[in-house]
């Protein structure tokens, strides 16, 4: 609970990056497809106007076009017959490199997300406050968990009025509080150096940050406190968290016989580790209680560079030729990223 923890996630990010190289496509129903002659190819980003009109990721390219007439599709590019993520990535670094600006700590955790620790900022700012408020204002989109007007009657000025009532002192929720002031101004400064808009999650910790970021988007951030954990995880699916969104939460569930985050709080820690292992089991012991203590890591750069293609049904490599061939085209690749990345 001491440390502020942001995750930033760009909003339908290979979209965007298509929208920024050509302008006409901005604010239309459009997605990213990668082509193949099959259905017009697999849709892997949709910008929300398409989203609107029932266009989802997975679908086929001929699919979307049945269900949004006048979608703007555009491929992935190929190079050496498959496809080249070169741009996505590019647009990526260039978010990054804004976010280190923010904090020493930022870890890149995919193409388009990045976890930022913004702890040492946030005190540097709460000194500099002296018990000052941090007013809504500055807060234009921002939203609190458990404080939607609508649905829950509160609201974000609510919550700051709590948060910044000098009998209640809560010195946690204040940190997200500035903590959501500094992801504003990361936000505005990744749109106007590259004019990317994303969303963002800020909280205590990396789980809760990255659930939060999905509750409203895009171009929206939310903040999580700590007090309203118990509430939600009520009824939050399982597969919702960071980690159990495959095979281990699958195993959770159904061995556990549970549904919600919140359904885990009766095992014991040992009980768990027993089934997930001794790192695991403590791990979801205390995720299902909202703490996550895993560093935001500095690490800026990919871990590892690999490059893989699927060959299904016919196109299956049936050959030694083939393999040999495939093998080498995608070590051309990897070699060139290599070299690439040498030079970075
Ligand atoms: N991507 C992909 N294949 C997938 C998932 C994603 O190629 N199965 C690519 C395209 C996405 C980018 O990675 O634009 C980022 O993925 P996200 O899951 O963050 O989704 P988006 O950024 O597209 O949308 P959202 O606004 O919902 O985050």
């Amino acid at each position: 609970m001491e440390r502020v923890v942001a995750l930033v996630d760009m909003d339908c990010f290979y979209v965007q990056v298509e929208q920024r190289l050509n302008p006409a496509l901005k604010g239309t129903p459009c997605a990213v497809v990668q082509y193949n002659p099959w259905k017009g190819g697999g849709i892997i980003a949709v910008s929300y106007e398409a989203r609107a009109h029932g266009v989802t990721r997975q679908m086929r390219g001929d699919d979307a076009r049945a269900k949004c007439p006048q979608i703007n599709l555009v491929r992935v590019p190929q190079v050496r017959g498959k496809a080249d993520l070169t741009k996505y990535r590019e647009g990526g670094a260039e978010v990054i490199e804004v976010l280190s600006r923010f904090s020493d700590c930022v870890e890149r955790a995919s193409v388009d997300e990045a976890y930022i620790d913004l702890t040492v900022e946030v005190e540097t700012r709460l000194a500099a406050l002296g018990g000052a408020k941090v007013t809504e204002a500055s807060l234009p989109n921002t939203h609190v968990a458990g404080h939607d007007r609508e649905k829950d009657g509160k609201t974000l000025s609510d919550w700051l009025e709590t948060t910044f009532n000098e009998a209640t002192l809560e010195m946690h929720d204040r940190r997200l509080a500035v903590g959501a002031v500094i992801a504003e101004e990361m936000r505005q400064a990744v749109y106007e150096d590259t004019g990317f808009r994303c969303s963002a999650g800020i909280a205590h910790n990396k789980m809760l940050a990255k659930l939060a970021c999905g509750f409203h988007k895009p171009n929206k951030q939310t903040i999580l406190p700590h007090s309203q954990v118990p509430q939600l995880f009520k009824s939050l699916p399982i597969r919702k968290i960071r980690n159990l969104g495959g095979k281990m939460g699958t195993l959770v569930s159904e061995h556990l016989r549970v549904e919600n985050m919140a359904d885990l709080l009766v095992f014991s820690e040992r009980a768990l580790q027993q089934l997930l292992g001794e790192k695991n089991g403590s791990w979801l012991y205390s995720v299902c209680r909202g703490f996550d203590s895993e560093p935001v890591s500095a690490r800026q750069l990919p871990k590892s560079i690999g490059c893989s293609k699927n060959f299904t049904g016919k196109n299956c490599l049936n050959t030694r030729d083939k393999v040999k061939f495939w093998l080498s085209e995608l070590a051309k690749e990897v070699e060139e990223r290599l070299i690439k990345d040498k030079h970075n």
